[in-house]
């Protein structure tokens, strides 16, 4: 199987992440993806292409110009008031506060474009966003000329951003992006299947009035654990996208066999899809001793899950999401795709 990979993905960097109360080292390190890297390259998965350069427009088919054109500047607006220090949000337009008032204040930016506090915006966010979605977009072209399958080792990860959202690590939505190429050059449907512990609140929110994209995610209960505010059973499409969202919250401690139901019931939803091309928003948090989740899969559930996406039997393009377990994170990314292709 032929990866996609970008460096500039180094420029995401951060000192500090606000975590659970604390100032922490980032759970989202650089780490993550050259460990990644390692592993491919050690099992000689297959060749490792660089990313290419897409410019601005397929990202603005998804995002906001303002809120793409936020991105670009947070970090010189934020550096001018304060310093070189990480750019963290501490006010939000909550509930009752308005949100049709864009504030000029970078503060009041932040709080505007983002969902969380735990995403630290540095000198070279930008840069690594836009790399990363430049990876998932190399990938979608590597599809569109012939190849079968192609994994994009993206970072930082996507699904969480919305169109004029960012949180949980994630920028732009690379997932999304790849996803909206794809319809632009001619497929008609694109499935994306979310396996990711957290729910793809991002993604589902990009496509949630659309029926040329069906979104599945399996995620943890958002009764219990981020993103919280979306990502329930309930939350099935709108308007033309009514049946085209499917969400499997699922509980702590979950294990393969009791996984593997859950996830048997999203690939027959896709099967019967049947699109043109399958997404895989692939997170491996899943993994039983993750830093910060709490489900139960094993290094060797990941080779079943690999063989299970198989059945969909569809041009499948991987684009890396979550996974902090970094020692093992190569193993379980590399366990899926080699189960995939077995
Ligand atoms: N108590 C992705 O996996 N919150 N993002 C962690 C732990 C943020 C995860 C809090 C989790 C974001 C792409
Ligand atoms: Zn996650």
């Amino acid at each position: 199987m032929l990866t996609v990979y970008s460096p500039d993905h180094l420029y995401q960097n951060a000192q500090f992440e606000l975590i659970d109360g604390q100032l922490l080292p980032p759970v989202d390190t650089p780490k993550r993806v050259e460990a990644v890297l390692e592993k491919i390259e050690a099992i000689k998965l297959g060749e490792v292409l660089p990313a290419q350069e897409f410019g601005l427009d397929p990202i603005l088919r998804v995002h906001e110009d303002s809120f793409v054109n936020f991105l670009q500047n947070a970090w010189s607006d934020w550096v001018k008031e304060y310093g070189e220090k990480e750019a963290l949000p501490l006010n939000w337009p909550a509930r009752t506060l308005r949100q049709d008032k864009i504030p000029e204040a970078i503060d009041g930016k932040l709080g505007y474009y983002s969902f969380d506090a735990g995403t630290p915006i540095t000198a070279g966010t930008w840069r690594a966003a836009k790399a990363s979605a430049n990876v998932a977009l190399t990938a979608q072209q590597l599809l569109k000329t012939g190849e079968k399958t192609v994994f994009a080792l993206c970072r930082p990860p996507g699904h969480h951003a919305a169109k004029s959202l960012y949180g949980g690590y994630c920028f732009l939505n690379n997932a999304a992006i790849a996803t909206q190429a794809l319809l632009d050059a001619g497929a008609q449907r694109v499935g994306i299947l979310d396996v990711d512990y957290h729910h793809g609140n991002g993604t589902q929110d990009i496509f949630y009035h659309r029926n040329d994209v069906l979104f599945v995610s399996l995620h943890a209960d958002p009764r219990l654990d981020y993103p919280f505010y979306l990502g329930y059973e309930d939350e099935t499409g709108i308007g033309q996208g009514e049946g085209f969202n499917f969400n499997y919250p699922l509980p702590w401690g979950i294990r393969w066999p009791e996984y593997c139901q859950r996830l048997k019931q999203g690939i027959d939803l896709m099967i019967n899809y049947s699109p043109d091309v399958l997404v895989v928003s692939l997170g491996v948090d899943t993994y039983e001793h993750d830093p910060i989740a709490k489900f139960a899969l094993t290094t060797e559930d990941y080779l079943s899950l690999g063989k299970m996406l198989a059945s969909i039997n569809k041009p499948t393009l991987w684009v890396m999401e979550g996974g902090y377990a970094v020692p093992e994170i190569g193993n379980h990314i590399t366990n899926v795709l080699i189960g995939f292709e077995d």
